[in-house]
């Protein structure tokens, strides 16, 4: 077996990244998972598959009559296929009746999915990659696409080295690779977004670069809540209660951020912010901003995701080749958007449980009765996890993720998981650090292993072939999702064949999503081309959504563009203000510490380490240090030193002047090593009006472990 890029991919146009060419070795680890695992007096034992199904089945069926329905709960993940997802939203919501089914796109993608709501009323990309052969600017808000997305960064470089008038602009906390390849490069604090942005819009309105026929044929103001808090003790979502305001109260609003004010907010110098506005604010350049898991992941996530769009929507730089704000998610299933397939709290495959005719559409498909899907979401992510902790979640099943690192203020959740009543059912590939406080574990057959269709940031959905057979008694996560709904008497909604489950569950999907605005491609398009666009109406498909001339659902009615997502058919401009983030350095904790991926290893690393190119390539996390902080504080490369948080420490080997630069004050840490668990460091704050934690950045203190310039 050996890998190689699809050449008539239009995504990829050929390429992979180095996990891509190495990632068939991901199957074939020496200790990968090959048969059920169920815990005896303190030690997973292998036990035959349809035994571990029947007590999984036994304890979910025993813990919901003890404890009633929503004492059971699943957590899965942008890492399932679209079909995974969708069978798992079936029996959770329409079979058990408990909306307590969340994943991981709630960690990386939940503000990008609230963003797009409340700026367009629907979510899924407006835009699509084709946009960066379009551009004339390109703008990158947080993402480190040099190690995060090497194939789609190397598309923004062809762009350039065909145009060498295009620039591409890198807005973010450190330097990195990205920033060295970037035209130019702008430093901020972290969290001070809200202050840019909002600043840029002020410098826009004040040079008159507004677009007026635009923003009033087709733009709408408006106020939501700012008392909204940081989600920490109360997971459930807040609404927005939108309120109409008028332009000059926009325009008031902006007077709070000037370019100065900004400045002394971001550390954004004034002449950078209003050089950038000038870029948004030119007619005569294309712009297309892209920005990924750090936005998102923001106590104010929501408000940064509309902020963003507030620009281009002042400017009229939206839905058409080369204007694009674009948000660009994580997992092979982070589109964030109807191929979730309802596997957050709050939603359906189509819709959410709030609403009426959402539920009684799912209901119709399922045959279900309707008062079986309860009305009220649950617990988002993190939520979910304090229920584990104080016992009114009790049965936990976590599918393709691995939480036990990803979580922020991990000791907290492992400690919550490990607790001795709590029954928690994994299904991995590997051994991980999730799979230690299992009680059941069933073997997943992966990639390539099985069937299935992903859907990535671009609403292109993709399929792929099982190519080799899985290992030992491995199955996929559909499957075994299935097989425990049957065990519960749920046979008659899963009457899916083993060889055939895949096209069954896509064609009932697609029951879900038969009209034009989220139309989804038949399997047999999906089978015949490398990736599908959703809408898909009439045998095309739409890379520009609400542009009357590439969207089927748009009505030219409403002049070029027609955001139909909204009942006033108008995109939103919202007046959100700058607020501090939930913690900030003091003098017992100093620095900054922000986190996030490495080009060698994936996620929580259980696949990547498994790849000994990539594992030996950089096997371990590490802090990056500024060199002048380095040598005030007499740091040397690579000696071992002690973050603090308020939640927890790390030992970890420093790094100077290694693959980035974090400017002075600030440190940067990978997160992926489990040996090196980076999120005992970090803070469970959330965004309260999408529940997305702000994992990734929070205040610490360094300690030297050994004498100033010792060994
Ligand atoms: N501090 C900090 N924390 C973070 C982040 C950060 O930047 N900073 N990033 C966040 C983000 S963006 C994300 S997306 C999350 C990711 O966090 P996780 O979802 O925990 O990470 P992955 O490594 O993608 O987890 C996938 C797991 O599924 C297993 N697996 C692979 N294929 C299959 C399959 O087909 N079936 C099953 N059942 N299992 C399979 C793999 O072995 C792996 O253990 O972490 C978040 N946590
Ligand atoms: N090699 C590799 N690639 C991956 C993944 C992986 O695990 N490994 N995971 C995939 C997934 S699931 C995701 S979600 C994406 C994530 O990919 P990206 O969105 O690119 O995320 P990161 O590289 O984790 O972090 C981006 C940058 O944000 C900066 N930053 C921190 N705080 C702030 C802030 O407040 N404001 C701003 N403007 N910037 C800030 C960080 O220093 C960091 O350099 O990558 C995907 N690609
Ligand atoms: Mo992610």
């Amino acid at each position: 077996m050996a890998v190689k890029g699809d050449p008539d991919s239009p995504v990829s146009k050929g390429l992979a990244c180095v996990k891509g060419y190495n990632s068939v070795q991901a199957l074939s680890g020496p200790d990968r998972i090959r048969r059920a695992l169920v815990r005896r007096n303190g030690t997973l034992v292998e036990v035959p598959l349809s035994d571990a199904l029947d007590l999984v089945a036994r304890k979910l069926k025993e813990t919901t009559q003890q404890h009633g329905k929503d004492s059971v709960a699943l957590y899965g993940s942008a890492q399932w296929s679209i079909t995974d997802a969708y069978v798992a939203s079936k029996l959770f919501k329409g079979a058990l009746g408990t909306n307590n089914i969340e994943s991981s796109t709630r960690l990386f993608g939940a503000s990008a999915m609230s963003g797009l709501q409340g700026s367009f009323g629907l979510d899924g990309a407006i835009g699509c990659y084709e946009d960066i052969e379009h551009a004339d600017v390109i703008v990158l808000w947080d993402v480190n696409l040099s190690e995060t997305d090497p194939v789609l960064f190397s598309r923004m470089l062809d762009r350039k080295r065909a145009n060498p008038a295009v620039r591409i602009v890198d807005v973010a906390t450190r330097t990195t690779r990205t920033s060295y390849a970037c035209d130019h490069s702008l430093l901020h604090a972290p969290h001070a977004g809200l202050a840019v942005a909002n600043a840029i819009c002020n410098e826009i309105v004040a040079r008159k670069w507004v677009q007026r026929d635009f923003v009033t044929q087709h733009v709408a103001f408006k106020q939501g809540k700012t008392d909204i808090g940081y989600g920490l003790t109360d997971g459930a979502l807040v609404g927005d209660d939108a309120t109409d305001a008028s332009w000059d109260e926009y325009v008031r609003f902006l007077a709070d951020y000037t370019p100065e004010r900004a400045q002394e907010l971001s550390g954004l110098s004034a002449a950078s912010i209003r050089w950038l506005a000038s870029l948004y604010g030119d007619p005569q350049r294309k712009v297309m901003s892209v920005w990924g898991r750090e936005v998102n992941q923001d106590v104010r996530g929501t408000w940064l995701n509309n902020l963003l769009y507030n620009i281009h929507l002042l400017v009229g730089k939206v839905a058409s080749p080369g204007n694009s704000p674009f948000a660009t998610t994580g997992q092979p299933s982070g589109g964030c958007a109807v191929h979730d397939a309802g596997t957050l709290t709050q939603t359906l495959p189509r819709g959410v449980v709030q609403n009426e005719a959402d539920r009684r559409r799912a209901a119709e498909i399922w045959g279900v009765p309707m008062e079986r899907i309860a009305a009220q979401p649950t617990a988002p992510a993190l939520s979910m996890f304090r229920q584990l902790e104080t016992g009114d979640i009790r049965f936990l099943w976590i599918m393709a993720t691995d939480p036990m690192i990803s979580l922020p203020n991990l000791d907290r959740y492992r400690r919550a998981a490990a607790k001795g009543d709590r029954f928690i059912v994994v299904s991995e590939a590997y051994p991980t650090p999730t799979t230690d406080v299992a009680d059941v574990v069933l073997p997943a057959a992966m990639w390539l292993e099985r069937e299935g269709i992903y859907a990535n940031a671009e609403r292109r959905a993709q399929y792929f072939e099982r190519l080799v057979a899985p290992p030992g008694d491995a199955t996929g996560d559909a499957w075994q999702l299935i097989e425990v709904g049957r065990r519960l008497g749920f046979g008659n909604l899963f009457p899916y064949g083993p060889a055939s489950h895949v096209q069954q569950i896509w064609e009932e999907y697609g029951r879900f999503h038969a009209e034009p605005p989220s139309a989804l491609p038949p399997i047999a398009a999906l089978r015949a081309q490398p990736g599908v666009m959703w809408p898909y109406v009439a045998g095309r498909e739409t890379r520009w959504r609400y542009n009357t001339t590439t969207d089927p659902a748009a009505d030219r009615a409403h002049g070029g563009f027609d955001f139909y997502g909204h009942a006033d058919h108008r995109a939103w401009i919202w007046l959100r203000p700058y607020q501090p983030p939930a913690e900030s350095p003091d003098k017992v904790y100093p620095s900054w510490l922000t986190t996030g991926a490495v080009l060698e290893q994936w996620g929580a690393g259980s696949m990547t380490q498994r790849i000994p190119a990539l594992h030996h390539a950089l096997p371990h996390a590490y802090v990056e240090i500024n060199s002048d902080d380095a040598r005030d504080l007499g740091i040397r490369n690579r000696e071992t030193v002690r973050l603090v948080s308020r939640r927890g420490s790390v030992e970890i080997e420093a790094r100077i002047d290694y693959r980035s630069q974090p400017p002075r004050g600030q440190l940067f840490a990978p997160w992926f090593d489990e040996s090196r668990l980076v999120n005992r460091l970090t803070l469970d704050a959330c965004c309260p009006l999408s529940g997305q934690p702000d994992a990734a950045t929070c205040v610490v203190r360094l300690e030297r472990l050994s004498a100033p310039g010792g060994p």
